[in-house]
């Protein structure tokens, strides 16, 4: 019987009600939810031994690793092809350019009883459709009907922080696999601190031969940095996943592993002692100092030719070392070399005090829901990626008993990670002037991989949905069913993702 339904399932006929074909998911149960979901009755798609995936050469990548995952979940062949007959069943990739509505990111999918059909503008999109389509194949089958989505805002993101504990390739790697399921974009690497510096720079080697040495780091572990081939490898990594890192030199603040190394960034020429603990704000490049401006540009010059990306972060937080007036100094003189190498300079919102600002994206991830100097920036022109710390930072506990993490902004669990509006969360920063958001995950208490994943999953797919999704489909109750439904798919990967009590996990 089984076999005869299965010969019937590859001609696409019409099948008799058989309950373990029906899609254990509905069309909608996709995290970022959707913008627009059609689900079709009696149209459900279902993969079988003769299904092929369809598609041209400039998508082949993509292609090929979508059958690579769908081959994993189903045990079914899916070749990929470049043609297909019409009554072959296919999983059909098409880049169709002109479609207005769902932009550079966006992307149709339909689903047929013998044909799903994805169409987007760009690669992109077509990525950001294939993300959906993993989400929604269940027992292979895929639910009947059709979606049309894109996102709401251009820019979301992670942030890793390699510097108070360094994280490897592979950890940075396995990350990049699991944020981009989510159409994130962006991965914002915190490259440098107190306690470490974590890039090669070539014309200051010291940087790394001291400031990454075994024993950098919170608590004297966490040593280690990425060379430049491995940050290069990283970019390709995370671009064949439509992912643009990120990187983060912070300055004037945060700067002692940089003063350790070199001794002539300070004023007084006398090396600090490393730090280990995870104070903040006693440090300060030697703003008077024209070393200090030489340094600077060298590391511009040096991270601007590893990044194909167009923003290049120059961090600006916490500068409680630097006086005000020093302040606007150092991000007079900085900002415009960003320009110089050509990248659009990033910053946390601090940067907003410098008339320059305006040409620069804002990084907003204070506490409170004012802030009049990001405010008359953002009425210039400026910016905003959202990161309030108390709704964003996933190093925040989820509640007291959380092993890890931090409390100084608030428990976070996982209603708190979503229920706000980036576009209406800041006074005066509405959609307009608002890029995105981002979840940074800093790594004072963070030690592994595992670490990094009971952290950010599932705090990170709210952010993401927030990112994403349009401000109408934002529903709590669907996204905790959503994200119940999607628990399974960490656990089958070996993700070691937080269990939240307000979820009622499958
Ligand atoms: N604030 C510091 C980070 C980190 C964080 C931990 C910013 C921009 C507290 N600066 O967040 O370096 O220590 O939650």
């Amino acid at each position: 019987m089984r076999r005869l339904l299965l010969a019937v399932a590859a001609l696409g006929l019409p099948l008799a009600v058989v309950p373990e074909a029906a899609a254990a998911t509905s069309l909608g149960d996709v995290i970022p939810a959707p913008a627009e979901v059609a689900p079709a009755a009696r149209a459900d798609f279902r993969i079988s031994p003769v299904t092929v995936v369809r598609t041209g050469p400039a998508t082949r990548d993509i292609a090929d690793r979508l059958a690579r995952d769908l081959r994993r979940v189903t045990g079914q062949p899916l070749p990929v092809t470049s043609f297909a007959p019409g009554p072959v069943p296919k999983i059909a990739l098409v880049l169709a350019p002109g479609d207005d509505t769902i932009g550079d990111e966006g992307y149709r999918l339909r689903v047929r009883r013998n044909a799903v059909t994805l169409r987007a503008n760009t690669p992109a999109g077509l990525f950001a459709g294939t993300q959906t389509l993993r989400q929604l194949v269940r027992d292979r089958t895929i639910p009947g009907g059709s979606i049309v989505d894109y996102p709401r805002f251009a820019y979301r993101g992670a942030m890793l922080d390699l510097a108070r504990h360094f994280h490897t390739p592979d950890e940075i790697r396995r990350y990049i696999d699991e944020i981009s399921r989510f159409k994130v974009n962006h991965l914002h690497l915190h490259l440098t601190d107190d306690q470490g510096w974590r890039i090669q720079i070539d014309s200051w080697p010291r940087l790394t031969t001291v400031g990454a040495a075994p024993g950098t780091g919170v608590d004297g572990v966490g040593g280690g940095f990425l060379t430049k081939a491995q940050y290069r490898d990283l970019v390709r990594y995370a671009a064949a996943r439509f992912v643009t890192i990120v990187p983060e030199v912070d300055m004037p603040g945060h700067v002692n592993a940089a003063q350790v190394a070199y001794p002539a960034l300070t004023c007084d020429g006398v090396a600090p002692p490393p730090r280990t603990d995870t104070a903040v704000g006693y440090s300060s490049l030697c703003i008077s100092s024209e070393t200090t401006y030489r340094f600077v540009e060298d590391v511009i010059r040096e991270l601007a030719a590893l990044t194909p990306g167009p923003y290049l972060h120059i961090g600006g937080d916490e500068a409680h070392a630097t006086s005000e007036a020093d302040y606007l100094t150092f991000q007079q003189r900085v900002l415009p070399l960003v320009t110089k190498y050509g990248k659009t300079a990033y910053g946390w919102n601090e940067i907003a005090q410098s008339p320059l600002a305006t040409n620069a994206v804002a990084q907003y991830w204070n506490t409170t829901t004012s802030n009049p100097t990001v405010a008359a920036a953002a009425a210039n022109g400026m910016k905003v990626v959202m990161s309030p710390a108390q709704k964003a930072y996933l190093d925040m506990k989820y509640d007291p008993a959380t092993p890890l993490g931090l409390s100084w902004a608030g428990y976070i669990e996982v209603r708190t990670a979503y229920d706000w509006d980036p576009a209406g969360h800041l006074t005066g920063v509405g959609e307009e002037s608002v890029l995105g958001v981002e979840a940074p995950l800093w790594s004072e208490t963070l030690r592994d991989l595992d670490d990094i994943e009971f952290m950010a999953f599932p705090r990170l797919a709210a952010i993401a949905e927030l990112g994403w999704s349009p401000a109408s489909t934002h529903d709590w109750e669907s996204f905790r069913a959503r994200l119940a439904a999607y628990g399974p798919q960490w656990t089958a990967r070996g993700v070691d993702f937080y269990p939240s009590p307000q979820i009622d996990w499958r």
